[in-house]
């Protein structure tokens, strides 16, 4: 079966994989393939796919073994990888051979891949960018592996229900996951509790309660090669199948209880990205994710190494935000308790290794823990964190003694605030690189956050601005587009996506933009056929498709997109005879469970929706439509068949922002402030290219400084306060007219914290603008071609190969 030859020639492929496929039904999942379901006959092929790519896993781990290269090791609390089908088909070239397989037996490959649940183990951005990330490492044959957990519950379920967010737990395991591995031998003891004993200066931890950490392992396969990479995920495991003492004493209740309560840590994902919450459960997870890995790291390097003196030599570890810094103190506490190492050689070790993402700069996403819990659940690591603090304030002392006010700043223990550990600095205080994601970022980090650390370490901290993995982002989501590229350039871009550049000249020839329009029509189309067949509304593919998807804040400022929307419903109303550019805005986006004014939004969106859809003088001119459960695979069907990406965040909130290079790759054009990486985006694409609206960071922070008076702007801009007072007077809330009177106040009277009525008439102009030019079609489209042609830059390629050679010092493996 595994003569290379039968890989090589079509036929005997396509009948090899019939052959597993029916092989897989029967002896790996049971079933008679004449009564075998659809989720059965996936599974089958899942299995029978991976089959064929276990073989060049086994050979890349060999290989990495073999040349004994320096490792990155990723730890994330979220990675939101999508799914695994169509994805490795695509690294494997294996599409077309298994379609005909599938054909053959009476099967479409098509619906298949839709049948496959869709992983939600992530919020957004942060976990998105993780998965494109291991995308890129394997693909560039760099020696990396991503660890985390193994959530049975993922990102909840989104319904609307009478407008509003109903959330619904998701148990994406309901039928089992065919990709994966268990590895039932790679278990590890993670404790918690229990408290310090101090033998002379050797420190005992003990009475510790135990919990399993088992590892699950996920093929990465790499695009068009042998290098494939490892994703370990780590579910919890009671130490003991059940309590056996209180078991014996009768309480089987109890003691089942207690199993339960240690594999809660796996259980579920917590919902909420950017704000901290500080539940125990959560600290758990962290340190269970952060146990078992660097026990992992450690036991296999002893097996190919037999010494713990070179380990700095040997691998970085990376830190995916500070969700996993306990790492930090767990790598010093198995050094020195385990591994007899003295503390400032395991400290040596530590500040080698070493290295942190920081992901937002919102204060209320800092994660800082109470002295006290973490004393409770992990008081080894407390003492040790202490210990760091005391090393690292003293340097700082020494470095700058005269600077009063300084120690208690970057004290790691944060005394002004009923003593919190202060994880953000832990992770700077012991990482030997620091970055932001995107240039503006990178800078308001090292002058705001992390400005007093940017004194004391000057060349720790750096930028590397976010990417997207175009083989998911471009060749599996939009495979019309990709289809047009790979006739003009040939197909290489999807490995080297400067090639994209190639394209330009072609933008001045209508055939080419013929082609790219027919392919962005066929993509509405199926967007259009979506949404007509999920939320029961048409949609006009010819009308102007203007999207906001993403999490539902207030600070990426969906609420301004409204007020746009409500201002051309005003427009229509007033002048229904006068024609305009048809126009469908589309949302979607989850909103934190506990976040009321986000959820207060996803309602006002819908009630907005409700009423201009069944006006009849909106019929051929407004549509709004708010897409449930948005996700990694909706993702892959919205983008593509946009012409208008929203990202209109407050200049200086969202770190980088990575669908707004989604979308440009797609040849959407970008409404957007400078925010984030829409900056550099700008500066490759040109500002002819790009509508760029609103105050820049600078204006947001004098406003800030001197005063914003946004009722002075609400009062004198007669459509603003048109448009602000229906909401406030229920003209899309009939039946209750008061429910949108805090949202009026908040903009109105307190103060408009993120300055959507400073912004709003700029934005309205330019979408006024945006009109203008979709009146054009031919030179949209052309403008379209631009976007996608200088999109090269922001790959996730291009980032992790300045992650390699900047931060982590890894090469790739040779195959
Ligand atoms: C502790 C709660 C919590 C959970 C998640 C706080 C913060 C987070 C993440 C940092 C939120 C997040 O996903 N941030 C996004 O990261 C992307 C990848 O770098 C950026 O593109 C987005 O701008 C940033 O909001």
């Amino acid at each position: 079966m595994n003569s290379p030859f039968i890989y090589n020639s079509p036929t005997l492929s396509v009948d090899a994989l019939k052959h597993s496929i029916a092989y897989k039904l029967m002896f790996s999942i049971g079933k008679d393939p004449s009564i075998a379901n659809k989720h059965e006959w996936l599974n089958a092929t899942l299995l029978a796919v991976r089959d064929r790519m276990v073989e060049r896993w086994l050979r890349s781990n060999r290989a990495q073994l073999s040349q004994d290269v320096r490792q990155v090791y990723y730890l994330s609390m979220e990675f939101l990888l999508g799914r695994t089908l169509s994805n490795a088909l695509l690294a494997m070239g294996l599409y077309d051979d298994l379609k005909q397989a599938l054909d053959d037996m009476g099967l479409d490959l098509d619906e298949l891949i839709e049948e496959e649940n869709d992983p939600g183990l992530g919020n957004g951005g942060l976990g998105r960018l993780a998965a494109c990330f291991l995308d890129s490492l394997a693909t560039m044959a760099l020696p990396g592996r991503g660890y985390g957990i193994r959530y049975e519950y993922g990102m909840f379920a989104q319904k609307i229900v009478n407008g509003q967010q109903a959330e619904s737990p998701d148990y994406w395991l309901e039928y089992g996951n065919a990709w994966e591995f268990p590895r039932h031998s790679t278990r590890y003891t993670v404790r918690f509790g229990g408290r310090v004993q101090q033998e002379g200066s050797k420190a005992r931890w003990v009475e510790t309660e135990e919990i399993i950490a088992s590892a699950c392992d996920q093929i990465i396969p790499g695009y068009d090669t042998d290098a494939t990479n490892t994703l370990r995920l780590w579910g919890a495991q009671a130490s003991s199948e059940i309590n056996l003492g209180k078991f014996n004493q009768g309480d089987y209740f109890a003691a089942v209880e207690d199993k339960n309560h240690s594999e809660n840590v796996s259980r579920v994902l917590y919902p909420d990205d950017s704000t901290y919450s500080g539940r125990e459960l959560r600290l758990r997870q962290e340190y269970f994710l952060v146990s078992a890995t660097v026990q992992d790291i450690l036991s296999r390097h002893w097996m190919m190494h037999n010494t713990y003196d070179n380990l700095a030599d040997k691998f970085a570890i990376h830190l995916n935000d500070t969700h996993p810094v306990l790492a930090i103190p767990e790598l010093m506490r198995l050094l020195i308790d385990e591994h007899k190492f003295k503390w400032l050689d395991a400290w040596q070790v530590v500040t080698s290794v070493f290295s942190y993402t920081n992901h937002t700069l919102m204060q209320e996403a800092l994660e800082t823990w109470p002295v006290e819990m973490l004393g409770k659940i992990l008081p080894r690591h407390l003492q040790l964190i202490f210990e760091i603090n005391e090393h690292f304030l003293e340097e700082v002392q020494k470095k700058f003694p005269k600077d009063n006010g300084l120690l208690s700043r970057v004290s790691i223990i944060d005394e002004t605030n009923g003593r919190r550990v202060r994880m953000a600095w832990l992770a700077v205080v012991a990482s030997h690189k620091v970055n932001g994601v995107s240039e503006l970022h990178s800078d308001l980090m090292v002058h705001s956050l992390f400005a007093d650390f940017a004194r004391i370490y000057t060349d720790r901290f750096c930028n590397k601005t976010n990417g997207v993995t175009p083989r998911r982002w471009l060749a599996l989501a939009n495979p019309s587009l990709s289809k047009v590229l790979d006739d003009a350039i040939g197909k290489n871009w999807r490995t080297n996506l400067s090639q994209l550049e190639d394209i330009k000249p072609q933008a001045d020839f209508p055939a080419f933009v013929q082609k790219v329009r027919k392919a962005k029509l066929a993509n509405k189309q199926r967007l259009a056929e979506y949404v007509a067949e999920h939320l029961d509304v048409v949609i006009d593919p010819e009308a102007l498709f203007d999207v906001q998807i993403k999490r539902i804040h207030e600070y990426k400022r969906q609420l301004l997109n409204l007020l746009h929307i409500i201002t051309l419903y005003n427009r229509i109303k007033d002048e229904p005879k006068v024609k305009r550019v048809p126009r469908v805005a589309i949302f979607a986006g989850k909103a934190a469970s506990a976040y009321y004014m986000a959820k207060h939004i996803i309602n006002l969106i819908n009630d907005v929706a409700a009423v201009i859809n069944h006006d009849p003088d909106m019929h051929d001119k407004l549509k709004v439509v708010f897409i449930p459960n948005y996700s990694v695979s909706l993702a892959q069907v919205i983008i593509p068949a946009a012409d208008l990406s929203e990202q209109i965040s407050l200049a200086g909130t969202e770190a980088s922002g990575t669908s707004n290079m989604k979308f440009a790759l797609n040849g959407a054009l970008t409404i957007g402030t400078l925010d984030g990486a829409n900056v550099e985006m700008l500066e490759h694409i040109g500002e002819e290219n790009m509508f760029i609206f609103g105050n820049t960071t600078e204006q947001v922070e004098a406003l800030r400084k001197n005063g914003y008076n946004p009722r002075e702007i609400y009062e004198k801009d007669e459509e603003l306060r048109r448009v602000l007072t229906q909401i406030a007077t229920g003209v899309f809330s009939p039946n209750d007219p008061r429910r949108y009177g805090d949202l009026f106040d908040s903009l109105v009277n307190f103060g408009d914290h993120w300055q959507l009525l400073a912004d709003y008439r700029s934005y309205v102009d330019t979408h006024d603008r945006v009109d203008e030019l979709y009146r054009n079609p031919d030179e949209w489209a052309r403008r379209s071609i631009i976007n996608i042609a200088n999109m090269g830059n922001f790959s996730s390629d291009r980032t992790i190969q300045e992650y390699a050679d900047d931060i982590w010092d890894i090469k790739p493996i040779r195959l």
